[in-house]
């Protein structure tokens, strides 16, 4: 069994920030379970725009608030703790933080290794 807390990882090579974002990578592909689980911070004010080409991704918000949509759509749908967004489709896609930062909890098939950020096309390295 595997037992962590946030407060073990905050400040260590499992904590990953890239510009107005910060993953706290709680599960990681070592662990094993096929899977990966982030525990993840948008800034207020923060818009990125990313492209998983290599992983599939879900994220349930628990706190604050901030909308998304894919990258070809006008709609953007509010994001309120307690909803859910996958990327099933390896969706190109925008989300952005409004009044509050946006605090999500992500989901990633394959796992993540570590250290990803995002490279210029907004994707992850494919899992090594
Ligand atoms: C929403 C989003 O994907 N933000 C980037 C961080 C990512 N969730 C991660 O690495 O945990």
């Amino acid at each position: 069994m595997i037992v962590t807390a946030l407060r073990d990882i905050l400040g260590t090579d499992q904590d990953v920030s890239g510009p107005g974002w910060n993953s706290r990578r709680l599960l990681l592909a070592s662990d094993g379970m096929g899977f990966s689980l982030t525990d993840t911070v948008i800034k207020k004010g923060a818009l990125l725009e990313i492209e998983y080409t290599h992983h599939l991704e879900a994220c349930y918000c628990v706190e604050g608030n901030g909308q998304i949509k894919t990258s070809d759509d006008e709609t953007w749908h509010p994001v309120e703790p307690f909803t859910l967004y996958a990327l099933d489709q390896h969706d190109r896609h925008m989300v952005r933080a409004t009044d509050a930062d946006l605090r999500l909890v992500c989901v990633f098939n394959p796992p993540l290794s570590g250290g990803e950020v995002h490279r210029k096309d907004g994707s992850y390295a494919p899992s090594s």
